[in-house]
């Protein structure tokens, strides 16, 4: 395929992506649902965090868990009472608008006002180029990851709202650079508050969930 052809393509297939996550995002604002896309590498404590973040808000929540197979996720969220919904990609490594919306349609009908979290994928690079319709984006990243991923995965970092550095209970085990890892998020990002906590023990989660009221608000009502 020659490289016009790719490139059209690929533009046709971002287009129809940010048509149907416009309409998502207008259909959620409508029924007061502040919506997060929540981004992170494998194993970075997405669940665990939303597992302890919800369980802190005062509106309701449901959760949209993204995996290439399984439905460990939906149902260790369903275990703690927190309804969840599994969409399986079956090898893509990002989710859809559309695949997002039929999800949330089919099994969220009546949900209205309070928070839909969205975890995409476990990658820092695709799903950080497809909109779902989200109000705001969250990057988890942990301790143990290292400290330099804000220099090699930038765009993740440039278009997230809220940046979380997750683990800190295991901060002195391992040679994370806070000073490192948030002046490379600070060089992309100057606005992103960067919040560390940890999702097991519970610091820090707090905050985050003070700042997720707060700007979901103008949504939420
Ligand atoms: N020590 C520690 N372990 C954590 C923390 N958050 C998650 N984990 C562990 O990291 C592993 C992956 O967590 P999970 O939430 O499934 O990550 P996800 O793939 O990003 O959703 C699990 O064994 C969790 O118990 C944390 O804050 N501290
Ligand atoms: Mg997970």
């Amino acid at each position: 395929m020659n490289k016009i052809k790719k490139t059209e393509i690929m533009k046709s297939v971002y287009g129809r992506n940010d048509e149907a996550a416009a309409d998502f995002n207008k259909f959620l604002t409508g029924k007061k649902i502040f919506c997060v896309n929540v981004l992170g590498s494998p194993g970075a404590g997405k669940t665990t965090l939303l597992i302890d973040l919800i369980g802190r808000l005062i509106r309701r929540s449901f959760v949209i868990e993204g995996d290439v197979a399984s439905d460990i996720d939906a149902r260790r969220l369903a275990g703690q009472n927190i309804p969840a919904a599994q969409i399986n990609t079956g090898g893509a490594c990002h989710l859809n608008a559309a695949a997002v919306a039929d999800c949330f349609h089919n099994s969220a009908g009546g949900f209205i006002g309070g928070y839909l979290f969205i975890e995409n994928i476990g990658n820092l690079i695709c799903p950080v180029d497809f909109f779902l319709g989200e109000h705001a984006k969250m990057l988890v990243c942990s301790v143990t990851e290292g400290g330099d991923k804000s220099y090699k995965y930038p765009l993740a970092f440039e278009r997230a709202d809220v940046i979380v550095i997750n683990k800190s209970d295991l901060s002195a085990h391992v040679d994370f650079d806070e000073k490192f890892f948030s002046d490379g998020a600070r060089m992309l990002n100057q606005t992103a508050p960067i919040f560390t906590v940890s999702g097991v023990t519970g610091a820090g989660v707090s905050e985050v969930a003070e700042w997720l009221t707060y700007r979901a608000a103008p949504v939420t009502g």
